[in-house]
């Protein structure tokens, strides 16, 4: 893409461009600031490689348009195919495994499919309050929320049970997850020996690709030697065809759909949850409002998959969590032809841009003057119905926009109610809020000590 009319930070150098001041472990924090002040787009210059950045809302609205831009699966995501391969993620949507893998799984979310996960959902929220009913001091946020969201696609969409809150540490999937994940995002890093340093070496990854298949493929194993009538993700991918060709997921592809399903069906909530309890923790009348809402929307039934929905401004929390930090911190779109973006930039067929999601989500001219201030109120239905349309994008966009965002809501909202009902949260006032990356974002380092309220719910384990 010709970027000569585009901005980027002073002092660009020879060779290695805008390298200084970057950090690898943060990219999306470092893109930040390199683009603070620059205005709606701008670039970023690493050696050869120079990559365009658009955080403005109206350059974002034509960015979203379906007929001009598609999902480009670039730098990251591409990488992330050593690990996923054709899954539904990280495929190239002319791939004829994403439209028939998308069609075959959309049932899978479907709102009699979300009825179904609700009480498995319930089942391991239970878990974590039994965990959390018997902490004796601080529990780590990010780490209870991950065995939330891992245990809880693993038995909702795969009837298998990690064992996440039987263990001290994360499950031996996860670990490799996390150094595979870094491993593929760092390969786009030019100097080997830094590359190294900070993800591991060629065979450890190998390893960790090993254990993630290993287990997705005793996980398939099991279930082909069993049978069963589930229609989860699994039974789908296994014995459903597409509803009009009939045609069936390959195995290679269900093995990547499976690794897919799992990575990107907790990672991302498992953030969502983690921010929302931060930014309760730092505003307790918000907290206050929230628990309100669940104790008069739900008293003290066990909620039932109805209930859910019902929490309106538990949802909002989240929402508003990920306007600040939506844990997928961006997606890419090319252009589907020659063309012109913003009357001002030319782009050829197939050149792309990157969405920094934290960006657009403060884009000032939408959010008012005070785009860090945590507001839930943002999200009331007349403000929402002022804003434009594009303003708010943490599942993404157009066809390739998240297929598993009614889970992740459902899921985010039940837990989220279920902690607020029935614990007062002491957090440390001195933490300062420290964000890791990895392929999404999570708070590191926040702790609270869960206390059981005194007028907590019948929901015990
Ligand atoms: Mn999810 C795609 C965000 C939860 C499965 N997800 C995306 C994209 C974003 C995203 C953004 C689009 C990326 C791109 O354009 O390159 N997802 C989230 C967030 C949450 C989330 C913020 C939780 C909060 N995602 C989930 C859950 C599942 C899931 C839960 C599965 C159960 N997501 C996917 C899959 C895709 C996706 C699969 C790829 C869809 C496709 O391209 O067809």
């Amino acid at each position: 893409m010709d970027t000569t009319a585009i901005p980027h930070r002073p002092g660009r150098l020879p060779v290695v461009g805008d390298l200084l001041g970057a950090s690898l472990r943060t990219p999306l924090q470092s893109t930040m600031r390199a683009g603070a002040g620059l205005g709606p787009i701008f670039t970023r210059k690493f050696f050869g490689l120079e990559i365009v950045f658009v955080a403005g809302i109206d350059l974002v609205t034509e960015l979203n348009d379906e007929t001009r831009f598609g999902k480009h699966v670039g730098l990251g995501v591409e990488r992330l195919r050593a690990v996923a391969g054709d899954g539904l993620f990280t495929a190239h949507t002319r791939e004829p495994n994403w439209r028939l893998a998308h069609d075959i799984l959309q049932p899978a979310f479907s709102a009699e499919s979300m009825r179904r996960y609700h009480s498995t959902m319930l089942e391991v929220a239970r878990e974590l309050t039994a965990a959390w009913d018997h902490a004796t001091g601080p529990v780590d946020v990010a780490a209870d929320m991950t065995r939330l969201t891992l245990e809880t696609i693993g038995r909702a969409g795969f009837g298998y049970r990690f064992g996440s809150f039987e263990r001290a540490e994360p499950h031996p999937f996860v670990t490799a997850m996390i150094r595979a994940l870094r491993y593929a995002q760092l390969e786009n890093v030019k100097l080997p020996f830094v590359r190294r340093a900070l993800a591991g070496s060629a065979a450890q990854n190998q390893a960790d690709i090993a254990t993630m298949t290993n287990l997705v493929d005793e996980v398939i194993e099991a279930r082909r030697r069993e049978g069963g009538e589930a229609r989860d993700l699994l039974g789908l991918m296994l014995t459903e065809g597409h509803p009009e060709t009939g045609e069936q997921l390959d195995p290679v592809n269900i093995r990547n759909q499976a690794i897919t399903f799992v990575v990107a069906g907790h990672e991302t909530t498992s953030g969502a949850l983690s921010f929302a309890l931060y930014y309760l923790t730092r505003h307790p009348e918000l907290l206050e409002k929230a628990r309100a809402e669940v104790d008069a929307v739900w008293g003290d039934r066990e909620p039932a998959f109805g209930d859910v929905a019902k929490l309106r401004y538990v949802r909002r929390v989240l929402d508003e969590a990920m306007r600040l930090w939506p844990t997928a911190p961006g997606y890419s779109r090319e252009a589907r032809e020659d063309l012109v973006l913003g009357g001002k930039y030319p782009m050829r067929k197939g050149d792309s841009v990157i969405v920094p999601l934290p960006m657009l989500h403060r884009d000032p001219t939408v959010w008012g003057p005070d785009p860090e201030k945590f507001d839930p109120d943002r999200f009331e239905p007349a403000a929402v119905r002022k804003r434009p349309a594009q303003a708010y994008k943490p599942f993404g966009t157009g066809e390739r926009a998240c297929i598993g965002r009614q889970f992740a809501l459902h899921e985010a909202v039940l837990a989220l109610g279920i902690m607020v009902q029935r614990y007062d949260f002491e957090a440390d006032p001195a933490y300062e809020l420290k964000i890791a990356e990895s392929l999404t974002l999570k708070p590191s380092g926040f702790t609270v000590r869960p206390r059981i309220r005194e007028r907590a719910t019948a929901l015990t384990a």
